[in-house]
């Protein structure tokens, strides 16, 4: 039987390109520049793309289904445009027609900035979970923050790491569409007043506040084959236009000038830290500004076509992505009863049954607290709520433990309480204002549970779930690996990029002589692609016959490229004073950003760079090892490089690892893990066989044990460990630059000789002989050729259950109870 697929009009495409060149900058096809016609092209597709976003309105208007709201200051959502045409089943259909116009579609795809409106895994997971909604055929708003200037690029110069703006705006957005229409008013700062309303209700009212108009942005979100098209909505700032004549004439011109500069500041930039929170009173006004617009949104929607706002959650729910969306929680409080007269108890019931939260990290710098003052007089009433909820949870924690034997009430509250020590603690009114926490991995849900959030589980156990991540195939298969995808295809049959369980059929094929050759064969294709990126954007040459080992994603200690570097000058050590031991060729491929103000983090991209200038061009080395450090790593060339990936290094500190999910997309592309049993790792070996894997490193009870016990001491490995020693002396004896200071702050991280309680916080030097033995292993195993396809083979084949539609479908079951929205 053939499968249906979307109608997609070739020759209108065709058309419409040239009618688009020729009326957007008055020039022929062969005057156009490439940019030029990337956006001629795109708008053609957005205008296919908008007939389907009619059509999914529209059934939707009819259907009346339930709806989530993505809530999340951040969509790292990368280019629209292959991803848009690979979901509409068009990739091929626009790929000979922009050939018949003498246009190459890879040149054309590169013209299109990656859009960064977000940090790391969270941000990413946000864009896989709408990609999963929209294929899944449910339906989605994704709601977030439309940044001027995304995360920065980055530029390496010297070795040294330099941020760039991002101004990925520049020539545009050919598939946004600005929606003047739903503009909302969002209020800061002033007081509140009470009054009596009509009925004798006593009624609350924010007065002497700024305002600014949230406009919003809508891009389509397309699901693969179905014509489903959801929205992501991001709301961007403008100033009250009218107000400011208005209050000049009242001689309130101060104001209006601060009303103006709020609007022009709030949405100018994303914040570039990565687990880590910097408590900026600017970053507050971001998360109420996208949040007030969703959420009033939201309501209005509802109300359209219903009447009873106290059944609000049957067709709603907030899911929000971490504490960032958390003023969601009294943001509905606030329209519920303000603007629909609503009871608090009534309020309360619609609230917690709307609202939902997910963790992302138990890495404490990242727990989101704002100092009380800043939060009253930026949100006077937003706090009045909090300060309600918190008093109303205090008692309702007093009432259940007060009398019981051996509990401490006074603990139980301070470890809960929303408002204690002058904070609002983000996270707790999460967890009471809504009916969902998850974490996301299995390991980090047990984390969780039994520790950072002990108290709540056990005073609300039903609340707690997890969900372990996933990633859409779609991306990180279909578009990433056009190679690999089509031979799965040809193996299997097409299912998987709707179903990736049935990427367990390959597991038929693992033992298979041919496939396996044919598997390695392909990438070896994606090794050279690669090759040919690092060659021109480094300008060295990488073997692709050597083992491709990397690690791409943010730069952070507790992911530990610190660990992986020392292992490399371990390793060039090694050859140095053993030149003629058999040792299979490594290209160690990294690619980090670090936030701005994160010094260590730099410092560590600095140490790559340098290492990797010293062994490559050490002429005793012979090229056994090189080492590369590819700048500004984003969502486009990370496509590149997870389908060239031999080794996929996911090394952090047992624990600290939520779940990560860069591991699954390099798994999806056969690439073998090399780990600690932390995050989804632990569910990626239990998929892959332990056999598949290499697993290495302390456990996440070892490192908690420690950390309970005050740390240990790496001097005694210092001391006892001549490797190490070697090592370590390394970073400070000029090896690696001509100032033999400049890594001392590294050198002293890992050996804290004046407090060896903050010493090696991350067990770098506690898990380096087994990291080193691991690698041992990789080199050897690869050197079997048919062992490491079938690794690499069963990989591919064992990677079903990390899909995100997977993710979604236990949110929909769960959690969220959407229903389907059927197209005619
Ligand atoms: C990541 N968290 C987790 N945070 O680190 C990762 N933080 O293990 C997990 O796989 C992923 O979330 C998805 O669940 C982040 O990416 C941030 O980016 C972030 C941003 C702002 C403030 C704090």
């Amino acid at each position: 039987m053939k499968k249906k697929t979307l109608p997609f009009d070739k020759d209108l495409f065709k058309r419409s390109v040239l009618y688009n060149v020729k009326t957007l900058y008055r020039k022929t096809m062969e005057e156009a520049t490439p940019q030029e016609m990337y956006q001629a092209a795109a708008y053609a597709i957005k205008d296919a793309i908008v007939d389907h976003w009619m059509t999914t309105q529209k059934a939707a208007a009819e259907q009346d289904p339930k709806i989530v709201y993505y809530m999340s200051m951040e969509f790292l959502m990368g280019r629209a445009f292959g991803n848009n045409i690979i979901n509409l089943q068009a990739y091929k259909a626009v790929k000979d027609a922009l050939e018949e116009l003498d246009i190459d579609v890879n040149v054309l795809e590169d013209q299109e900035p990656d859009p960064a409106l977000g940090n790391g895994g969270l941000g990413r997971l946000a864009a896989c979970f709408l990609d999963s909604l929209s294929t899944l055929g449910y339906m989605a708003y994704g709601c977030g923050i439309r940044y001027k200037y995304g995360m920065f690029r980055q530029k390496i110069q010297d070795g040294y790491q330099v941020e760039v703006p991002d101004a990925w705006l520049e020539n545009g957005n050919p598939f946004e569409l600005r929606r003047n229409e739903y503009a909302k008013e969002v209020k800061f700062g002033g007081y509140v007043t009470m009054y009596t309303d009509d009925m004798g209700r006593t009624m609350f009212k924010q007065e002497g506040y700024q305002v600014v108009k949230a406009v919003p942005y809508d891009l389509p979100v397309i699901g693969y084959g179905n014509g489903v098209v959801n929205t992501l909505r991001i709301w961007d700032a403008e100033p009250i236009q009218c107000f400011q004549l208005d209050s000049f004439d009242k001689g309130d011109y101060q104001k209006a000038v601060e009303q103006e500069n709020l609007a022009s500041q709030l949405c100018e930039v994303l914040y570039p830290n990565d687990n880590h929170i910097a408590g900026k009173e600017l970053r507050l006004k971001q998360q109420y500004f996208f949040i007030s617009a969703s959420v009033q949104t939201a309501v209005q929607k509802y109300m359209q076509n219903h009447d009873d706002l106290r059944k609000f959650y049957e067709k709603a729910v907030f899911q929000l992505n971490d504490t960032h969306p958390t003023v969601a929680v009294a943001e509905l409080m606030r329209v519920l009863m303000d603007d629909y007269q609503f009871s608090w108890d009534d309020a309360w019931d619609v609230t917690t049954k709307t609202c939902c939260y997910t963790n992302h990290t138990i890495m404490a710098e990242a727990l989101e607290k704002w100092p009380v003052d800043l939060f009253q007089r930026l949100l006077p009433r937003i706090y009045q709520i909090v300060d309600e909820i918190n008093r109303r949870f205090v008692d309702q924690i007093m009432r259940k433990y007060t009398g019981s034997a051996g509990i401490d009430v006074q603990a139980k509250i301070r470890s809960m309480a929303i408002l204690y020590d002058n904070q609002v603690k983000m996270a707790h009114l999460a967890i009471v204002g809504g009916h969902s926490v998850n974490g996301v991995a299995k390991l980090h849900t047990e984390i969780l549970e039994k520790r950072e959030l002990k108290d709540f589980y056990e005073m609300m156990p039903e609340k707690f779930n997890n969900k372990t991540n996933g990633i859409t195939q779609r991306r990180f298969l279909l578009h990433a690996n056009p190679l690999l995808a089509e031979w799965v295809t040809n193996k299997i049959g097409d299912g998987w990029i709707t179903d990736l369980s049935q990427m367990d059929k390959l597991k038929a094929f693992a033992n298979d002589k041919k496939a396996q050759n044919e598997f390695m064969e392909i990438k070896f294709k994606n090794k050279e692609r690669l090759a040919k990126y690092i060659l021109e954007h480094n300008g060295v040459k990488v073997d692709p016959k050597s083992i491709f080992d990397v690690q791409v994603k943010r730069l952070h200690e507790y992911k530990r490229q610190l660990l992986n570097i020392l292992q490399v000058i371990h390793k060039y050590n090694d050859i140095k004073t053993h030149p003629s031991k058999d040792f299979y060729p490594k290209t160690y491929i990294f690619g980090a950003k670090a936030a701005a103000g994160y010094l260590t983090a730099k410092l560590t991209i600095k140490l790559i760079n340098s290492v990797a200038d010293v062994i490559n061009n050490d002429p005793d080395i012979g090229g056994k090892i090189k080492v590369v450090f590819i700048e500004d790593y984003r969502v486009s060339n990370a496509e590149l490089i997870f389908a060239a990936a031999d080794v996929s290094e996911q090394i952090s500190t047992a624990s600290k690892e939520a779940s990560g999910t860069g591991n699954m997309k390099m798994m999806l592309n056969g690439a073998v893990t090399l780990g600690t049993l932390d995050g989804a790792n632990v569910e990626i070996v239990n998929e892959v066989g332990e056999e598949n894997a290499f697993i290495f490193g302390l456990t996440s009870q070892e490192v908690m044990e420690y950390e309970k016990n005050g740390g240990y001491n790496p001097m005694d490995i210092y001391n006892s460990d001549p490797n190490v020693k070697k090592v370590l002396d390394m970073l400070v004896d000029g090896t690696f630059s001509e100032d033999k200071e400049l890594f001392r702050p590294l050198y002293n991280c890992l050996l804290n000789t004046i407090n060896s309680s903050k010493a090696d916080q991350y067990f770098i030097l506690k898990d380096f002989e087994s990291y080193l033995e691991a690698q041992k292993r990789i080199s050897d195993a690869y050197q079997d050729k048919k062992r490491w396809a079938k690794m690499a083979l069963l990989n591919t084949a064992s990677c079903g259950k990390f899909s995100s539609d997977r993710t979604i479908k236990e949110y929909v079951d769960e959690v969220w109870h959407l229903d389907k929205v059927e197209l005619q």
